[in-house]
């Protein structure tokens, strides 16, 4: 039973290294934990003492520590900074020209191309449920950049903005909010040596239990233990695997955090048990906010020790959320961390072995002060004739309530007694949640042991956790958003990470889930989820439920494989997706190909992403096997290099192997704890 919780036993994870290992490993190697603790450790160093010369490190004023590298570099003289730069107002700026046809690798979770190349971005953790291109911010904070031989990091909790080639088609301008940073300077050939070597500077990135990589459903929300009944029982009954069921906010008792709403979950210990007897975990969410409640423990706690944000003034913070009034939780002190660690234990205790981290930008509907404001104005425009402008006025006094830059303004971190004003270290607020959580389940459990993902983020939180992508819409576009996301995101450290499938806000069809779902059969997280209100989206609710049983079995025969990419990627600082720029940099199409993705050292992926189409085209820059995956049907088709237009039908995964490569695809299994891993068939060419 031990083991079924955490995956497959370490032997049998060893032979599915074993036998993959001849086309997915260069060397061969054992899942023992030991080994690899011991060999990243010499590693690091290793690396550190061969090949400090190609980071170079600037640093200005008195950076804060943000924890984020781990390596130590003795800092140059900003003189030497090898591009143009000011100081300007209290911001720091810098810029460089580009090359005509160069690429701009970075930056990680944002809107828009794989090539960065034409907008500018913010790095500024925003809760953004509207993920139009025209967005700026999203959740997260992934402050590299690849250009031409450099890759440029910037240590920095602060807004940062990155205007590539928007306001000058050749220019890149990169203004950093603050002028107390540190800048890391990689100089490598190409841009994975360049990814490598960043990598190495931040740390290994997460790698998430084994049963992590099973097919997970989600809502917003399933209300009570019968409806997670209903929806295991829907995926039974279809015949569709499934690993884990979601638990989103109205689990809770009147939303706060690590409690559990009896009425809706009678015997909440037990239910967990019955759940995990049917092998599937159950994942419930965490806010950012403490909710403000007299009697309520975490709450108590936290105030009478002083950890929540501060307001100005030096009281508590008072911004609204899910739960109305609460308080949050200052992550940036490591006590706080420790602290707010340990209430996950409320529910671990009670079997639970995964969370997602929410509203961690962390999200603020409204402050005290801000809707006081609000109301005053609603006040004093009773019974006055307003006019166009007074009536907008009125109006936005209250839609921009949410996420309000002068709250932000509000709040104070109190570190080493001194009041920091927020937006200075804004950045930092979701991945230091990720980190208390990461930390106390590492201690607590050891590794690889506790699923974890976050909304927000912000480059170091990569140790300790993953990513979703945050709300995305039922769009067809966002079938590609999420494919460029993930080989940028890669760079910066998120291995374990994927988009709500089917999308989340707005209604979505059977046949967009169905190709959603295609895409997410290789992405790590492979996670359907959808907002209230909209159409229900889980799998067997549509008609000819073998489809979706067809989809969602081939990434069961894949997991062995993507599993072991994931932790290869993680241990040898790779990515699992890259753009094919990264591996065909002189072919011309291949490097403005944003539709494709390559996979390991074996694949290349590329989804239909348009309604109504039987098939895409697709580039081959090399002759490959053509692979059409479908229940456990395969049919193969060589390929020769140059472009394709092929047919793909709703139930099929199409995948692209390289000549001399293979993938190993094991037996299915309805959970991943039953798969016996052992390669039944190779993609082979
Ligand atoms: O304001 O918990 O991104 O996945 O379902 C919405 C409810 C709050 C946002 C998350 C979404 C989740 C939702 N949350």
């Amino acid at each position: 039973m031990a083991e079924r919780n955490h995956g497959l036993p370490l032997s049998r994870r060893r032979i599915i290294w074993e036998e993959t290992n001849g086309s997915v490993g260069e060397k061969p190697f054992l899942l023992r934990p030991k080994l690899i603790q011991f060999r990243l450790d010499t590693g690091a160093r290793e690396s550190a003492g061969k090949r400090n010369a190609m980071i170079r490190r600037f640093a200005m004023g008195t950076p804060f520590t943000t924890d984020t590298v781990i390596r130590e570099i003795e800092p140059e003289s900003m003189e030497r900074f090898p591009f143009e730069h000011r100081t300007e107002d209290g911001t720091f700026v810098f810029s460089f020209r580009m090359e005509k046809d160069e690429i701009v690798y970075g930056l990680g979770e944002t809107v828009r191309g794989i090539n960065k190349r034409g907008w500018t971005y913010r790095s500024w953790c925003s809760d953004e449920p509207n993920q139009t291109e025209t967005k700026q911010a999203l959740y997260a904070a992934h402050n590299l950049l690849i250009h031409g031989k450099h890759g440029i990091f910037i240590d920095f909790p602060g807004e940062i903005r990155w205007d590539i080639g928007d306001t000058r088609v050749d220019e890149t301008s990169v203004t950093v909010s603050g002028t107390d940073l540190d800048i890391y300077l990689i100089q490598e050939d190409a841009p994975l040596a360049i990814v490598r070597e960043f990598r190495g500077l931040i740390g290994q990135s997460y790698i998430p239990p084994f049963w992590a990589f099973g097919f997970q459903q989600c809502r917003w929300s399933y209300f009570t233990a019968e409806e997670v009944r209903q929806v295991i029982r829907g995926y039974d009954d279809a015949k569709i695997p499934l690993d884990c069921v979601y638990l989103d906010i109205d689990y809770m008792e009147r939303y706060k955090n690590f409690t559990v709403d009896r009425k809706a979950f009678p015997d909440f210990e037990r239910f967990v048990r019955e759940t995990k007897e049917k092998g599937i975990h159950l994942i419930p969410i965490i806010d950012a906010g403490v909710k403000k409640e007299e009697g309520y423990s975490v709450y108590e706690e936290g105030r009478e020790r002083g950890y929540f944000l501060k307001n100005a003034e030096g009281t508590d913070f008072e911004g609204a959320v899910w739960p109305g009034a609460v308080g949050f939780p200052d992550f940036l002190r490591p006590e706080v961390r420790e602290w707010f660690g340990k209430q996950y234990r409320h529910l671990t205790d009670m079997g639970v072995d995964g969370f997602w981290n929410d509203m961690n930008e962390p999200a603020v509907f409204y402050s005290a002060k801000g809707l006081k404001n609000a109301l005053d104005e609603a006040e004093e425009s009773r019974g006055k004739n307003l006019d166009l402008n007074g009536f907008f006025h009125l109006k936005n006094a209250f839609t921009g309530l949410a996420n309000n830059p002068a709250d932000y303004g509000d709040m104070h971190h109190l570190i080493g007694g001194k009041l920091i004003s927020h937006p200075k270290v804004h950045n930092l607020y979701g991945a230091s949640m990720t980190r208390a959580a990461g930390e106390f389940f590492e201690k607590e459990f050891g590794k690889e042991k506790i699923l974890l993902f976050s909304r927000s983020s912000m480059t170091g939180s990569h140790r300790y956790g993953g990513i979703w992508f945050g709300d995305n819409n039922s769009w067809w576009a966002h079938i590609l958003q999420c494919l460029k996301m993930l080989p940028s995101v890669n760079m910066c450290g998120y291995l374990y990470c994927g988009a709500d499938l089917g999308g989340f806000g707005e209604n979505s069809t059977r046949d967009l889930v169905l190709r959603f779902l295609a895409l997410g059969v290789f992405t790590p997280l492979m996670r359907n989820h959808s907002a209230l209100g909209t159409r229900s989206q889980e799998c067997f609710r549509f008609e000819n439920p073998e489809d979706f049983r067809d989809v969602v079995t081939v990434r069961y025969r894949l997991i062995p494989y993507l599993y072991g990419l994931l932790r290869r990627a993680s241990e040898e600082n790779g990515m699992m997706f890259r753009p094919l720029s990264f591996d065909y940099p002189d072919d011309p199409i291949a490097r403005e190909c944003e539709t494709q993705l390559m996979l390991g050292d074996e694949c290349m992926i590329a989804p239909v992403y348009e309604q109504n189409a039987s098939g895409r085209t697709v580039y081959l820059p090399e002759d490959m096997a053509f692979f059409k995956l479908s229940g456990e049907r395969v049919t193969k088709e060589i390929l020769p290099k140059g472009l394709h237009y092929v047919n793909i039908a709703l139930n099929e995964v199409p995948v692209f192997v390289k000549r001399g490569k293979r993938v190993p695809l094991c037996r299915p299994a309805m959970r991943t704890a039953d798969l016996d891993g052992k390669p039944e068939e190779y993609l082979e060419f």
